[in-house]
């Protein structure tokens, strides 16, 4: 490690310490519905930095589970491209965390400048997190979010309010329900996909709908799953539900992808989904393929999550080159879109 990297990363310590002083924060770093917090992140950026020299990205990337992820791994590649003055290097790491310490391990090795993490799962990050920041390297974490009491493992996190997807997934369910005219005290048995177990899109979606939909006592949670955010995993254990359970009103698959193999599913087990079907899906991601599901009469209601984060990394990597203060969280913006809507807002969307 430069001298200047060690200087780098004491300042960046002391200041983390000062900010969090001043912020009054507690232990806990994963995501809250609370507004963004600010931090003094140091700026890696030093003398010998200030020429043309590309700005080096490592992307430690979850895998390619998903149409999400595919969109993700777009964004990032097209932000970070050679035109744009970076070097980017990503790491595809097969929704395995071990091969994501790993990655990290080796683009420490490799010095790049700036670490972004889309952690697999939420914990287990310390160690390996504390050996970037030994090294002055700056660690962005993007989408999912780690687990630690030590927030200056890492400088600046930008992602989804997961669990507020998953309470707006009980409106969204509520909503589809008025729709289909179905009474308000029907009894209704719904079966969830969740994601990766362990993994904060699982977690806060679980959690989420859980807790809201603790208002209906006519809702009963029959069985829960994980499909690993894949679609043949969704069909899989789509199958097994439809087999043990002779009467599924409502599924919540945790991902678009875990919806369209429970479609499938579904349809072969000779039974029909959909708003004029008798099994309600609701989703999360809402991906350009959903929409065209919920075109074709297949989906309910999708609660949107954001895969393109390419910018907005590339927005705190710039602000840190040039000194300046990043939110340590920021959430993004998402929406709910509904199947009677979406043929009219296909053409918007972006991903
Ligand atoms: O919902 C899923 C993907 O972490 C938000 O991961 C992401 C999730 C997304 O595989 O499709």
């Amino acid at each position: 490690m430069s001298v200047l990297k060690r200087i780098f990363a004491v300042v960046l310590i002391l200041s983390m310490c000062s900010a969090f002083a001043a912020c009054g924060s507690t232990d806990e770093a994963t995501p809250s519905s609370e507004p963004s917090k600010s931090s003094d992140a140091a700026s890696p950026s030093n003398s010998d930095n200030k020429d043309k020299k590309p700005i080096y990205v490592g992307f430690v990337q979850v895998g390619a589970e998903s149409d999400w992820r595919m969109a993700n791994t777009k964004s990032m590649q097209q932000t970070f491209s050679e035109a744009n003055g970076y070097k980017f290097e990503m790491v595809d790491c097969q929704q395995k965390t071990d091969k994501q310490i790993t990655a990290i391990r080796d683009f420490i090795q490799k010095g790049v400048d700036y670490i972004v993490l889309a952690p697999n799962t939420e914990a287990g990050w310390e160690t390996v997190l504390g050996e970037a920041k030994d090294a002055g390297i700056p660690v962005i974490i993007v989408d999912r979010m780690i687990k630690t009491s030590d927030e200056s493992l890492f400088t600046a996190w930008v992602g989804s309010n997961f669990k507020k997807e998953g309470e707006d997934a009980v409106t969204a369910l509520e909503n589809a329900l008025k729709e289909k005219g179905v009474a308000a005290d029907k009894p209704l048995n719904i079966v969830t996909l969740q994601g990766t177990m362990g993994s904060s899109a699982q977690i806060g979606r679980t959690d989420g709908f859980a807790e809201k939909m603790k208002a209906h006592s006519n809702w009963k949670l029959l069985d829960k799953q994980s499909g690993d955010f894949t679609q043949e995993k969704g069909q899989e254990v789509m199958e097994s539900f439809l087999k043990s359970y002779k009467d599924i009103n409502v599924v919540i698959a945790e991902n678009d992808n875990m919806a369209f193999g429970a479609v499938k599913a579904i349809k072969a087990a000779g039974k029909t989904c959909g708003p004029k079907g008798d099994i309600t899906i609701i989703s999360f991601d809402a991906v350009n393929a959903a929409f065209k599901a919920m075109i074709a009469g297949d989906i309910d209601v999708d609660v949107e999550c954001n895969p393109l984060h390419g910018p907005r990394v590339e927005e705190i990597i710039k602000a840190l080159e040039s000194g300046q203060k990043v939110d340590k969280i920021a959430y993004v913006k998402e929406g709910t879109f509904y199947a009677k809507d979406a043929a009219s807002t296909i053409s918007s969307r972006a991903y």
